[in-house]
């Protein structure tokens, strides 16, 4: 997957191959059994005869025959990936970093121009890699919902992301609150404010990503404000994770549950099928009325239909509701 992410290109075979790739690894890591052959891996929903030819490879050889004979530079195809694990490096940096002869990740931490993110993804690389177990993002969920309702007893916060999916563990923590008919920028900046301030005070988020921007034409429109930093629980041994946390307005939180809860694919293809019908799916709701043009392009932003709960959103696209264990493409 990673050579064919390296290779693709808008809409070309390669992509395909990733998605293919994404959902056969997907399906792969739900199995709570060992694949020792290929006639068991083809056996496994969403695992093709090509993909299950490769991984009879790796069980039988060890390795993937078709990577020896792809005319690439097997290191600078196993660098640049190193490199792209880090939080914050694309794959235009990697690229330029390979060709200046940096190798490691300790030949990236040398460099004088790096920004705050990618300083932030190698101090904590280690930790950011390991996956949280499910018991331990509930308990950071925990955490969260008690800053945020210290500040009015009625907010909601949610984990989504894998975790609403039911995985036993997760890459990161994705959270999202919204406090019963408040849509309004400034109070969602209120609440934003608040809980960043009495985290930090905690000492669970440590380091901040991205922070939440404030203009003064927000105060009375809906709007989504989105932090994303690094946390940990209190104590020596706690390891340190990915957190998102949206604030979003009411009204669109039904639409924001179906986003962060993915999954990726999942979404995809309900905003397909919206598109089919005429309508439009983002994140703030659904949208009818919606106009394309030539190569599909939209040409007017629809009139918005629902989104104020997920189960609005599925009978207004007239499809059975999916509970979030079953959004797994
Ligand atoms: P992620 O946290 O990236 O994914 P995840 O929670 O499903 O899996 P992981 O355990 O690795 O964290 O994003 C949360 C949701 O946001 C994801 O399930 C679907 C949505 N999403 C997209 O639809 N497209 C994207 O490109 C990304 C990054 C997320
Ligand atoms: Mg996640």
């Amino acid at each position: 997957m990673d050579h064919y992410d390296n290779i693709q290109t808008k809409g070309s075979n390669e992509r395909f191959k990733v998605i293919n790739y994404r959902k056969a690894i997907t399906a792969i890591r739900a199995l709570d059994y060992e694949i020792t052959s290929e006639e068991m891996a083809l056996k496994v929903p969403r695992v093709g005869k090509k993909i299950a030819q490769k991984i009879g490879e790796c069980v039988s050889l060890g390795r993937i025959k078709k990577l020896d004979h792809l005319n690439w530079d097997n290191e600078r195809q196993q660098v640049e990936t190193l490199f792209k694990s880090v939080y914050g490096v694309g794959s235009e940096k990697t690229t330029e970093w390979y060709n200046k002869g940096l190798r490691t990740l300790d030949d990236l931490r040398k460099l004088p121009d790096l920004t705050k993110n990618q300083i932030s993804g190698l101090k904590y690389y280690d930790d950011l890699l390991k996956r949280i177990p499910r018991s331990e993002v509930a308990q950071i969920g925990k955490v969260v919902e008690s800053a945020a309702k210290q500040l009015h007893l009625d907010i909601e916060s949610r984990v989504t992301g894998s975790y609403r999916r039911g995985k036993p563990d997760c890459g990161d923590i994705d959270i999202v609150i919204a406090r019963p008919n408040v849509d309004n920028g400034d109070e969602l900046f209120a609440i934003m404010n608040h809980l960043m301030r009495e985290l930090i005070n905690q000492g669970f988020l440590v380091d901040h990503l991205s922070l939440p921007t404030w203009s003064d034409d927000m105060a009375n429109r809906p709007k989504h404000f989105k932090y994303m930093g690094i946390c940990k629980l209190p104590g020596p041994d706690a390891v340190h994770h990915h957190i998102d946390i949206l604030i979003v307005p009411w009204i669109h939180l039904g639409a924001v549950l179906l986003y962060f809860t993915g999954n990726d694919i999942c979404n995809r293809s309900m905003r397909l099928l919206a598109a089919n019908r005429g309508m439009r799916l983002s994140d703030k709701g659904l949208f009818e009325g919606v106009i394309r043009g030539k190569n599909r392009k939209r040409v007017n932003e629809g009139r918005w239909v629902a989104g104020r709960t997920e189960r609005e959103i599925f009978e207004y696209l007239k499809i059975d509701y999916l509970e979030p264990y079953e959004r797994e493409c």
